[in-house]
């Protein structure tokens, strides 16, 4: 039943109250065993009926009849009742309203009860107040629990990121509040995943919940768990420099030991710092700024924390551009394939050439393999890349006259994800290049993860007799100490070194200790980045026998390449008439 209904039918009752003892006894009981709350008070104040449900809810069961409703009603009630008597009106009705009657002093001891109240005029004069209520503290408290439920982790207690944005935007809401200024910390847990898969799930939210106490213990103003391992946590009051300061506190409490139960354990932290000061007050700007300058900390060895600068979004933003470019680059035809020579440096004959990717795009022009390379790389493009330029290296170069040697660059991430070692048998065979004139390119990188495989994968390539090279080799690990247990023939000395010759001492002293280490392994060196004559001359004399470089040609296209083969496989044959 409505309220209006119920408070239309007292009315209509009450003037019957008036009729007569037996009317008035009915009524009595009609609001008597009313199953809501139910009072009504006279214009003086003084309770004249109600239901055993609102005695039970206000006064603990006991009668309410005769009682003064100031005593006996809830401050709002009572006030609602007051206005309403007060009023001059026929009839009116106060809207809907929650009041609190408290029991005890935990939160449970609390009913929330919501009310309405009616005026009736009786007879010629008497207004009387009926007040109408109804318990709604299960209906609150679920309600509560599902704000609740919104705003935080349910795991930690901590806020999640509904509820720090909320946090934040209410804190800053005010001009004052904008002038102390926020510093936002996002944090990632390093190295949570083997704790959680040795130790077990339980043990694991255990940590998480260690590490909330941790970053209250902080003093930090906000404390959110975003999801896994990954926390934010705000500050107010810090200027970019301290917030530097603040950062190493929390770090170094985040990777103190855990003890979990019996176990010890103990994670990294990653973070990324963002500042009001640099991205304003919106939270959501504030967390993907941090996110941002987490990320780098994350790729940063060392101290593992960064505060991020626009130039970090602008990087973002033009990686994402190519990202997105990327994905139609192959089928609008804008990557284009190279060939740089590679020349034997006793004689400068070409012996071979390095297969190039390029990438003309129609507005940025021409975009370096050293930027799209690593995007495709993480993006997987890279395998459909690496595929065609296999592809297409190996039909083109088989066409040539002479036994040029190809070189075909092979991404660690080609290892990752495909069967490399089918996918060169099924070029060679299609393009009828024989496995011998074919090498594939490799970096260090690729021994990172899964080298039993990686060594497996070029052990393979070998016996089909591709050769394989290390290429960029000074620039990495360059452990010397593994070289001679890699499946590897060719090392490709980085253009680094090659460049500071002849000037730079220590260069040649590098280059000298790779000639005679791979002597000893009976590996090839090839000089990259070779530009001079000089140069060409002084790798020839530490005992280098191929070289690459713009002295011995740029890379070119496979027509400008086949040409100039053309010329110089017939350079004596009479043109034809
Ligand atoms: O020629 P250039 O500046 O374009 O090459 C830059 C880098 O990109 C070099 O390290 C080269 O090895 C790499 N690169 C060029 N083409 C390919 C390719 O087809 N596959 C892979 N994995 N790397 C390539
Ligand atoms: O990393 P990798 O060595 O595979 O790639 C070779 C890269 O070096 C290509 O981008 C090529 O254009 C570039 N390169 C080749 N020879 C020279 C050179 O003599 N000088 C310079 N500066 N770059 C070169
Ligand atoms: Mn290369």
């Amino acid at each position: 039943m409505g309220f209006g209904n119920l408070a239309s039918a007292w009315s209509a009752g009450l003037r019957a109250l008036r009729g007569g003892p037996a009317a008035s006894e009915t009524l009595a009981q009609v609001v008597n065993d009313s199953f809501s709350g139910m009072v009504v008070i006279d214009s003086g104040g003084i309770v004249i009926a109600a239901s055993r449900i609102a005695c039970d809810l206000l006064n603990e069961g006991r009668p309410l009849d005769g009682q003064r409703a100031q005593r006996v009603l809830p401050r709002d009630m009572h006030l609602a009742v007051g206005q309403v008597l007060a009023e001059t009106t026929p009839a009116t009705e106060t809207p809907l309203a929650i009041a609190v009657v408290h029991h005890g002093s935990e939160t449970d001891d609390r009913l929330v009860l919501q009310f309405a109240v009616t005026a009736s005029v009786v007879g010629t004069s008497e207004r009387v107040a009926c007040l109408n209520f109804w318990d709604v503290t299960e209906r609150r408290r679920a309600e509560e629990r599902l704000s609740f439920l919104a705003t935080h982790d349910p795991l930690t207690g901590s806020l999640s990121r509904t509820g720090f944005c909320n946090a934040i935007n209410e804190r800053f809401e005010t001009e004052r509040g904008r002038a102390e200024g926020l510093a936002v910390f996002a944090i990632d847990l390093a190295r949570f995943k083997p704790v959680n898969d040795a130790l077990g799930h339980a043990h694991g939210d255990i940590l998480l919940k260690q590490v909330v106490s941790r970053l209250r213990a902080t003093g930090a103003q906000f404390v959110a768990r975003l999801g896994g391992h990954a926390f934010a946590v705000a500050h107010p009051g810090l200027s970019q420099a301290e917030a530097a300061q603040f950062c190493e506190i929390v770090q170094d409490r985040l990777v103190a030991p855990y003890q979990l139960g019996p176990h010890r354990a103990i994670v990294g932290a990653d973070i990324g710092i963002s500042h009001s000061a640099v991205s304003g007050f919106d939270p959501d700007q504030l967390l993907s700024h941090a996110d941002m300058a987490l990320n780098v900390a994350r790729a940063m060895a060392g101290k593992g924390y960064a505060a991020f600068s626009p130039e970090m979004d602008e990087n973002l933003r033009a990686r994402q551009e190519l990202e997105t470019e990327m994905q139609q680059a192959m089928e609008r035809g804008e990557i284009s394939l190279m060939f740089q020579p590679q020349a034997s440096l006793d004689d400068g004959r070409i012996i071979g050439v390095e297969a190039l990717m390029r990438w003309m795009h129609p507005d940025l022009g021409a975009v370096s393999p050293d930027r799209f390379i690593p995007i495709a790389e993480e993006t997987g493009k890279i395998v459909e890349l690496g595929r065609w330029i296999l592809e297409a290296a190996c039909r083109e170069v088989a066409t040539w006259p002479g036994e040029l040697k190809l070189s075909v660059n092979i991404s660690p991430i080609q290892f990752e994800l495909i069967d490399v070692v089918a996918e060169v048998k099924e070029a060679l065979t299609r393009s009828g290049l024989p496995a011998h004139r074919l090498d594939v390119e490799i970096t260090e990188g690729i021994f990172v993860s899964n080298v039993r495989a990686t060594i497996e994968a070029l052990q393979k390539l070998r016996n089909l007799g591709v050769g394989i090279a290390l290429d960029d080799f000074g620039t990495g690990y360059s452990s010397l100490g593994y070289l001679g247990r890699l499946p590897i023939d060719k090392i490709k000395i980085d253009q680094s070194f090659v460049k500071k010759l002849p000037g730079d001492q220590q260069s040649g002293v590098i280059i000298r200790a790779v000639m005679m280490l791979s002597e000893a392994l009976n590996k090839i060196v090839i000089a990259e980045g070779i530009e001079t004559a000089d140069q060409a001359w002084m790798l020839k004399m530490m005992g280098c026998k191929v070289g690459q470089g713009y002295h011995f040609g740029r890379p070119r296209t496979a027509t400008e390449m086949r040409a100039s083969l053309v010329e110089r496989a017939a350079p004596s044959l009479p043109a034809s008439a």
